[in-house]
């Protein structure tokens, strides 16, 4: 097992941080890992339609990982793949909350932090063993799961690689170099999903290491993609010094950071002189109730503060706002715009509250049949999922994207240059476009969630065609009859066929197919698990509809019962297949 492929998943759907060409470091990471143990290793990010498949369908271990909302392409990813025969492992945010799931794509599976994890499961694997003691780590075993107990230390920091860059196939086009300080955070807001996998405990690697790491990118960008970079400030302030005193000229850096950091003089002094550009703050709110409610320990006071001592310094803020909590309302949106234009904060995020599957966030709305969607790749941030307390779903979608709007409206563009000077203009230009660019291709949204309630599938207006020709979804005595069930349920149709179909009748489902509009739903699944083919014609007939179809619609899922049915009813077109963007194929194993 020598060639090993890491593949980071990109999301289809349209979002304003897709264009950001930076990796997480997890596979970088495994990967260094992975190489210094003699492994062939490539990483590569992309969505599937993307990816250069036959290196992929070389590989002897493919290790893919998942975040929500990018989670689905991972699934798709993971399904070609093994209907190839190439292994997967799967790992993650994503996979770490849902592995019932997400093991469902998947050999196996790892949960939480890797690196103690991946390569002792890489050589198990190698020596045909099962990795019954490896912590974190799911797999199959007689068609069960098996769930492996979690990892009981954290990784300490100081053992880890300097991530290789260079195993990306993207590196030289890298605007910003990620480099990570630390892991945890001592905070509990509530609807944060960071501290269940990386722990409360603020964990820190060594100086020396640090600037070592920092030497090789002299002259370019770093973004420290620490959850919280001045957790410990007395840490953070003996790094801002060693950089300084090692004449380490970095072109800029960014960092997150919490209200709290911008009390500190002697720190805000030190960031500056080393070259910090920007902070990304996560104010998250100008509602009292809301940022008590998030349990964020900080006021608005205190948001104030923190934007006049940053902008003192000469650093931009990038300000961060979540809106959607209970206490939320359409006033609290538009006052946000203007509290953000008031306090000319240099670029802003306005992201709708998402609750991550299996959090006790999500699960307490869940429980209150509040969820209207489990099309995770809509957990971005940027599409409402849930219904909201005191506003319509619909309401906090397009108040949220006016209200970016307004901040990033043409007016605005040149307004901070005398505070901070050029990278405001070119930041809030960026703003304008993307803005735009996302309302528009996001309408169909708009529309789907207008009057829409939880809890309420909408009338199929095709329904009634389907069943004409195929007859209603209950028990049949003839077990050879083609049944059909067409269900709408919050904005995705599906269409499960069982049965053995002949030429006509699949002919009949794909003028039904044809009728299908791109606007109405987010997607098409359609489950053809317990479906047979009457002859190879009619086989051909379906095939072709369904590639139709996945050109037209949105999202297309296809749920087959094992890899056979996939070689049989794909087999020679699957090449062609994986360039359709909307096609994703689901492989059940049950
Ligand atoms: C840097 C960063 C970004 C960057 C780069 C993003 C990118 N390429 O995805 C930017 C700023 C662009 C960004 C944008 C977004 N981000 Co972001 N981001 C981060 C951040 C702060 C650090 C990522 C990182 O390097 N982590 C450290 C490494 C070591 O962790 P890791 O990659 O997860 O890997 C470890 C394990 O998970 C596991 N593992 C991971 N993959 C695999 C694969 C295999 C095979 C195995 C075995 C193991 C394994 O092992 C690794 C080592 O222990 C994280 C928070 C965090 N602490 O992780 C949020 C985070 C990943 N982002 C998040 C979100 C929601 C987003 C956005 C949707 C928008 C937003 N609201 O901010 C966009 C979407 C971007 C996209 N590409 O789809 C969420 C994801 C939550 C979830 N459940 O999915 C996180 C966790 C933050 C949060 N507060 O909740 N992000
Ligand atoms: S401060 Fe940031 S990383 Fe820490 S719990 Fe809150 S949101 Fe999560």
């Amino acid at each position: 097992m020598k060639r090993i492929v890491l593949v980071e998943p990109q999301s289809k759907e349209d979002h304003v941080y897709k264009h950001v060409r930076m990796p997480r470091l997890g596979l970088p990471i495994l990967g260094t890992q992975l190489k210094e143990a003699g492994y062939d290793v490539k990483i590569f990010m992309g969505t599937g339609d993307a990816l250069p498949w036959p290196q992929l369908l070389q590989a002897d271990l493919v290790g893919i990982s998942t975040t929500t909302a990018t989670c689905r392409e991972a699934y798709q990813i993971a399904g070609n793949l093994r209907a190839h025969g190439v292994p997967v492992v799967i790992g993650g945010m994503h996979a770490t909350f849902v592995p019932e799931e997400a093991l469902q794509f998947a050999d196996y599976l790892i949960r939480g932090e890797a690196e103690l994890s991946f390569l002792p499961l890489i050589q198990t694997l190698e020596v045909g063993l099962t990795p019954t003691d490896i912590p974190g780590v799911s797999y199959w075993k007689d068609n069960q799961q098996i769930h492996n107990d979690l990892l009981k230390t954290p990784v300490d920091m100081d053992t880890l690689p300097i991530p290789d860059l260079t195993l990306l196939d993207r590196t030289s086009s890298m605007h910003t170099i990620p480099v990570m300080t630390s892991r945890g955070c001592p905070y509990d807001c509530t609807f944060c999903c960071v501290t269940e996998v990386f722990g409360r405990r603020y964990r820190h690697r060594s100086t020396a290491g640090i600037l070592e790491e920092l030497t090789r990118y002299r002259g370019k960008s770093i973004f420290f993609c620490d959850d919280n970079f001045a957790a410990n400030p007395k840490l953070t302030k003996e790094l801002l010094q060693g950089m300084i005193n090692s004449g380490i000229k970095l072109k800029g850096w960014g960092a997150q950071v919490r209200v709290d950091a911008a009390r500190d003089d002697e720190l805000l002094a030190l960031m500056k002189r080393s070259g910090c550009s920007i902070v990304y703050i996560g104010f998250e709110s100008i509602n009292p109730a809301t940022l008590e409610g998030y349990n964020k320990q900080q006021t608005v006071a205190d948001i104030e503060e923190a934007i006049r001592r940053f902008h003192d310094h000469g650093i931009r803020i990038h300000g961060m706002f979540v809106f959607g909590a209970d206490t939320d309302t359409v006033e609290t949106i538009r006052q946000t715009a203007s509290f953000a234009e008031q306090n000319r904060i240099d670029s802003i995020q306005f992201m709708i509250l998402t609750p991550f599957p299996n959090t006790p966030f999500y699960n307490k709305l869940e429980a209150e049949g509040r969820i209207l969607t489990r099309d995770w790749s809509l957990y971005d941030g940027h599409h409402t999922v849930f219904q909201p307390a005191l506003l319509s779903p619909e309401a906090l979608q397009i108040e949220t994207v006016k209200a970016m709007k307004r901040f990033y409206s043409p007016k605005n563009i040149w307004r901070n240059l005398p505070l901070t000077g050029f990278g405001s203009v070119i930041h809030r230009t960026i703003g304008w476009g993307l803005t735009r660019h996302f309302e528009r291709r996001n309408r169909w949204y708009n529309n789907l969630l207008r009057g829409k309630q939880p809890g309420e599938p909408r009338p199929v207006a095709l329904l009634y065609r389907l069943l004409k020709t195929a007859g209603k979804d209950e028990p049949q005595t003839d077990a050879r009859r083609l049944k059909v069930l067409l269900t709408e349920h919050k904005g995705i149709l599906y269409l499960k066929l069982r049965g053995i179909a002949d030429k006509l009748q699949l002919a009949e489902v794909k003028i039904i197919l044809q009728g299908l509009s791109k606007e109405r739903y987010s997607q098409v699944v359609v489950n053809i698990e317990g479906l047979r083919f009457a002859s190879d014609k009619a086989a051909a007939v379906f095939s072709k509809s369904l590639e139709r179809l996945g050109t037209r619609v949105r999202r297309l899922q296809v749920v087959v019962a094992a890899e056979k049915q996939v070689g049989y009813l794909f087999g020679k077109g699957l090449k062609k297949r994986l360039r359709l963007k909307r096609f994703e194929l689901l492989i059940n194993r049950a």
